[in-house]
């Protein structure tokens, strides 16, 4: 097949979703065009010759105070289709990539056949999409794709809830790649950034107020006050500032590193003993996915999509929103009991290798595709 991608390239989920997959159809012999205002972040590493990349530029004019990068990007998708003979686009996000892509296959109507599937992330549906401003827009684009998808049974809920859609959708959950265990290739390392040997609490996010990354300064805090513990905190974003003003305020710089963004997160997950991601909602929650693919037992908020992920008392533990009560005795439970942290540590691996393998998710891609071409 020829696939068109479109998606965010920057830091996030849904970019790394819609990187990876078009990676994994690359290596399985499809044609894909990724078409974006800039390289996806994931695709800097990667020499394949099935994978092409179309920088959507919005021309600057005196009148546009704000571009109108939906009509660049749908005219992009528009000459790419017809000059590449897309069979299909994949939107990944509704706003505005479900959007442009209608408007580019009514712009080729009569010249050339064109399908787009839309996959929904989160935002899109749960914060962004729900604002009036964008609501009557979001449900066109959804009801306007020839399949839908999105990353959890929560998600789909929360879809059918909000926007009452026209057109079936389908769960297709987040996948990973990773297969290697790291912990030993990282032992040497741990001692750089925990050198009594404290156990490392790791975190992983944009830093948007959706993540609560000040919960897991929170909890660190009470974690200190009864055994030495690391923080270490990956990503960036808007809530970096007050996230290190709050260390400096609570006085525990000594004990919380603020690593910023970077490329080896498989990496540096195995470096942790437990995952944290406190969010306030979450679709699906791709970086715990990645934590426990690296066996790292997580603890995460009962929100959204999460406990269709983390299996409480199996793979870590949920608690309500904003409890860090709970989860500061939860990390308690688990480095105090070895044995109850390996067990966790082994099955979350488990989980994630077994139920969420690019192996197994990719090919409900492909088949969704098929289905979609084929009708
Ligand atoms: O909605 C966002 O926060 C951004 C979004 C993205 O585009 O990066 O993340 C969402 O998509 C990920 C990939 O499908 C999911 O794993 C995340 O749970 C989801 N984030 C939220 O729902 C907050």
């Amino acid at each position: 097949m020829k696939i068109g991608i479109s998606c965010y390239p920057t830091y996030g989920g849904s970019g790394i979703v819609a990187t990876e997959l078009g990676k994994s159809l690359a290596q399985r012999g499809h044609e894909v065009h990724f078409i974006a205002y800039a390289l996806p972040h994931r695709l800097n590493d990667s020499f394949d010759p099935n994978i092409l990349f179309h920088e959507v530029k919005v021309p600057e004019y005196p009148l546009f105070e704000y571009p109108p990068y939906s009509l660049s990007l749908a005219t992009k998708m528009a000459d790419i289709a017809i000059h590449e003979k897309l069979d299909l686009i994949h939107a990944h996000y509704a706003i505005p990539h479900a959007v442009s892509a209608y408007l580019a296959r009514e712009m080729i109507r009569d010249q050339h056949r064109l399908k787009i599937i839309t996959t929904l992330h989160g935002t899109d549906i749960t914060l962004v999409g729900a604002d009036p401003s964008f609501m009557r827009i979001t449900r066109y684009g959804i009801n306007r794709s020839d399949a839908v998808t999105t990353v959890s049974e929560f998600l789909k809920n929360e879809t059918i809830k909000t926007f009452n859609p026209t057109v079936p959708i389908r769960v297709i959950y987040n996948f990973i790649k990773e297969e290697r265990d790291q912990q030993n290739i990282c032992r040497q390392l741990r001692s750089k950034y925990a050198p009594n040997g404290e156990p490392i609490l790791i975190h992983l996010s944009n830093f948007r107020p959706v993540k609560r990354v000040l919960d897991t300064i929170q909890i660190t805090r009470r974690v200190l006050d009864r055994m030495p513990v690391r923080l270490v905190l990956i990503g960036d974003g808007p809530e970096r500032s007050l996230a290190e003003k709050t260390v400096r305020d609570l006085g525990i710089e000594k004990s919380t590193i603020f690593l910023g963004k970077q490329e080896e997160v498989y990496f540096f997950l195995s470096l942790g003993d437990i995952f944290l991601m406190p969010s306030q909602t979450e679709s699906f929650g791709l970086a715990a996915l990645e934590a426990m693919a690296c066996g790292l037992p997580c603890i995460s908020s009962n929100a959204g999509g999460l406990p269709e992920l983390n299996i409480h008392g199996e793979t870590g533990f949920l608690a309500p929103v904003g409890d860090v009560e709970q989860m500061s005795s939860q990390v308690l439970q688990i480095l105090s009991n070895p044995s109850l942290k390996e067990t966790l540590s082994q099955q979350a691996r488990k989980r994630a290798l077994e139920n969420f393998h690019a192996d197994s998710i990719i090919p409900q891609y492909i088949q969704l595709y098929e289905d979609v071409l084929g009708s």
